[in-house]
């Protein structure tokens, strides 16, 4: 049963001109709609089914119409999809007819949110939804398939309903309070909660990768001047972006570009050569090559091969808070005049070395990125990716270690059931279980018209 009583209708390809549109009708009366426009008596259902599409006795177009019936649509209801001629004129006039004829006019996302509210997706795989139309690199579209077929969401409504379970024991406990009687088991509950924990940890540090897999990762290209850093950009844009030349402080000002490597686009920041100078417009580009370091998440420390491991770890000190719990990679250039020294240096993630003029090691450079960026996930692990479920997360990991204090500390029931509820919550408003109009109309408002 279809919880909406009118039929919405919509456009559902891009505006322009198309070899084919497609117009969606869904709701109770589709069929009576479409029907009320074809010279078909009937439309059988998931077939498609060759029309005129008429307007009284004006013949608009020769059609398909898909019938979708209830429950088995993208909507839960019943559903037709008109594929008419592409010209905008075409598809206008079949909209504004379907319109005259009783549809009303699909707010954006309205096919997804009543899919949502008829149970067909939970509102993580709705939120999917989006992300999968707005994908536009592999690494993207990878995220997005993944969260559509609802991993994450899936788990935690598994373990939100154990919650739901031992509260509801704890509940009826507080019923019983006279009598000192325990019905929810508090080891198990200790042993859920635990769990939960660690899931979610995991969840919240998988939005970081996640984060970068939608909207890119800024990597600062920094080091003393002349070491080769714009020829570093140069290598891994495989393009002559950046002036390169052997006097030292070339680069002024911060050059960028972006490069996508294995589906996640980087966004390389050169900078100028780091050091102390009595120049004023030096002074300024060092000013704001320090400040791409803050802004980046990986940092590029170019020096030149065989640079000794403790002025290294000196100039890196230097850097300061710019780079603090960043992604630091040493970078040892010019292989083909020095030889690289081995370097063991605190709070390096990693170190590579490269002949950035003969492009030797960018190769590997490009999969150190890469990998840094992804961790060693799986294809298949969780990513959470979505602002609104990491606030969820961080409201569930500061309440679950208060519920096993209470637990640890034998509590009274009471106590422990106002987190646990809150907790339900939270993890409610990720699934959908708990959705409020404010967040339905802002996730789906997100979406476009005629989906
Ligand atoms: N032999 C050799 N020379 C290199 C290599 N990479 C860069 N160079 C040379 O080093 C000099 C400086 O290179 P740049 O890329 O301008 O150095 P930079 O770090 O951007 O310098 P500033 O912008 O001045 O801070 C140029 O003459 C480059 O051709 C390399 O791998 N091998
Ligand atoms: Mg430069």
């Amino acid at each position: 049963m279809s919880h909406y009583s009118d039929t919405i209708a919509a456009i559902a390809t891009p505006s322009g001109i198309g070899g084919i549109a497609v117009l969606r009708l869904s709701g109770d009366n589709a069929t009576a709609i479409a029907l009320r426009h074809s010279n078909r008596t009937a439309l059988t259902p998931r077939h498609a089914t060759y029309s005129l599409f008429r307007n009284g006795d004006e013949i608009i177009d020769d059609v398909v119409m898909t019938y979708y019936p209830a429950p088995h649509s993208y909507t839960g209801e019943d559903t037709v999809e008109i594929a008419c001629h592409g010209s905008q004129y075409i598809q206008q006039t079949i909209l504004d007819i379907l319109l005259n004829s009783g549809a009303r006019m699909a707010e954006p996302g309205e096919y997804t949110q009543r899919a949502f509210i008829n149970g067909r997706l939970n509102l993580a795989q709705a939120e999917a939804v989006n992300d999968l139309i707005e994908s536009t690199n592999r690494g993207a579209h990878r995220l997005a398939v993944s969260q559509l077929r609802g991993s994450y969401a899936q788990r935690l409504k598994e373990l939100r309903q154990q919650f739901v379970e031992l509260a509801s024991l704890l509940e009826l406990e507080l019923d019983f309070s006279e009598e000192d009687v325990e019905f929810a088991d508090r080891q198990q509950l200790l042993t859920i909660v635990r769990g939960l924990m660690d899931e979610c940890w995991q969840l919240q540090e998988s939005f970081r990768q996640g984060n970068a897999i939608r909207n890119g990762v800024a990597v600062a290209i920094v080091g003393a001047p002349n070491v080769g850093k714009s020829t570093i950009l140069n290598a891994l844009v495989g393009d002559d972006r950046a002036i390169v030349s052997d006097i030292p402080g070339t680069t002024r000002d911060t050059i960028e570009d972006i490069v996508t490597i294995d589906g996640i686009a980087f966004r390389f920041i050169d900078t100028a050569g780091l050091r102390s100078s009595t120049d004023i417009i030096e002074n300024a580009g060092i000013e704001r090559s320090l400040a791409a370091a803050r802004r980046a998440q990986i940092v590029l420390y170019i020096v030149e091969a065989g640079t000794e491991a403790d002025t290294i770890e000196k100039n890196i000190n230097a850097l300061g808070d710019a780079i603090q719990d960043k992604t630091i990679i040493v970078v040892q250039n010019k292989t083909d005049l020095y030889t690289p020294t081995p370097l063991a240096i605190k709070n390096i993630t990693d170190t590579v070395s490269i002949s950035a003029r003969r492009g030797e090691g960018i190769g590997i450079l490009k999969k150190k990125l890469y990998s840094s960026t992804i961790g060693n996930l799986a294809d298949d692990t969780p990513i959470v990716s979505n602002p609104r479920h990491l606030e969820a997360l961080h409201h569930i990991t500061t309440i679950l270690p208060r519920i096993e204090h209470g637990l640890k500390s034998k509590l009274p029931a009471d106590l422990i059931v106002i987190d646990l509820r809150e907790a339900i919550y939270h993890l409610g408003t990720i699934t959908g279980e708990v959705s409020s109009p404010e967040i339905l109309s802002t996730i789906f408002s997100h979406f476009c018209i005629g989906k």
